[in-house]
Order: C-alpha cells, then structure tokens, then sequence
C-alpha cells in the first residue's frame, strides 16, 4: 500500500512540472491546489476562483479518490468540495456555476439536515460526503485545467 502511495504522489508531482503552476498536483487533464489552511466555504470559492480555478467538482469516482489520497498524506479529516443548495434547498448544485452534478458520493443518508447545512465535505475517515455548515472552516482544493488544456 505504501508503494502504491508514493508510485501516485511522485507521477502526480512530476506531471505538475510540464502543465501545473508551482505547488499544483496534475491528475489527466487538471491541476489541483490543496489548501494549507482552513477556511469557511465561501472564502475557499473565492480563494480559487482568485486563483483561476473552483473548488474541486468532481468528474468521477476516479478523480476523486485520486484527490482523496492526496488529502490522506496531508492529513486532512475534512475537505470542502464545491457543491452547495444554498440557492434552493435540498437542491446540489455546482457552487461555481449552479449547474447540475451527474455525479454524487454522498455517505448513506446524507444529505440530511435541510436549511442548517448547505455545502458538501468529504470527511476522510468515510471518504463520503455529508452536507456541513457553510460557516465551519475546513481544508479545500482547487481545481483548473491544466496549461496546455486551457
Ligand atoms: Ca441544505
């Protein structure tokens, strides 16, 4: 398991080198930015689009497991994701464009506490989604095609 760990982390980071800013991982066609410190959820929307980017939105079960192990090694127990029903309740949409998802994680259950929690996290022990207020400060990633994509 280690082996595999460090085989990813080291392909992600010499992809970074061809087609990510500095301090930007690549996964395929992307680059991602992984947050050092916390912050509530629309500081972190702002905080990527600052960058040229929105927070993560997920292709695939794929992508996100990739971004997720990365999360491991920082040691993360929380991630913002960018996915929020704030506009309507009970509604997940894009926080970046409002548009709608084709693909959810949510753990069973979730999301399940209406007008009190409108923004989606991943919690890492369950490596699911469950809805949180949009005011707790967690950790975040960015997301933005990469270079010679854009
Ligand atoms: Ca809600």
């Amino acid at each position: 398991m280690f082996f595999v760990i460090v085989a990813i982390g080291l392909s992600g980071f010499v992809g970074s080198a061809h087609v990510c800013d500095n301090g930007w991982r690549a996964y395929k066609n992307h680059c991602y930015w992984f947050s050092d410190d916390k912050a509530v959820f629309s500081n972190a929307v702002t905080n990527c689009f600052k960058f040229g980017s929105t927070l993560v939105e997920f292709c695939g079960k794929k992508e996100e497991r990739w971004a997720m192990l990365q999360n491991r090694i920082k040691g993360y127990d929380l991630v913002w994701i960018g996915y929020t029903d704030s506009l309507e309740e009970g509604k997940y949409v894009y926080a970046s464009s409002g548009e709608t998802p084709s693909y959810f994680n949510w753990l069973k259950g979730q999301p399940h506490k209406g007008k009190t929690e409108n923004c989606a996290a991943v919690e890492m022990t369950e490596m699911k989604w469950h809805d949180y207020p949009c005011s707790h400060p967690m950790f975040y990633i960015c997301k933005k095609p990469a270079k010679h994509y854009a």
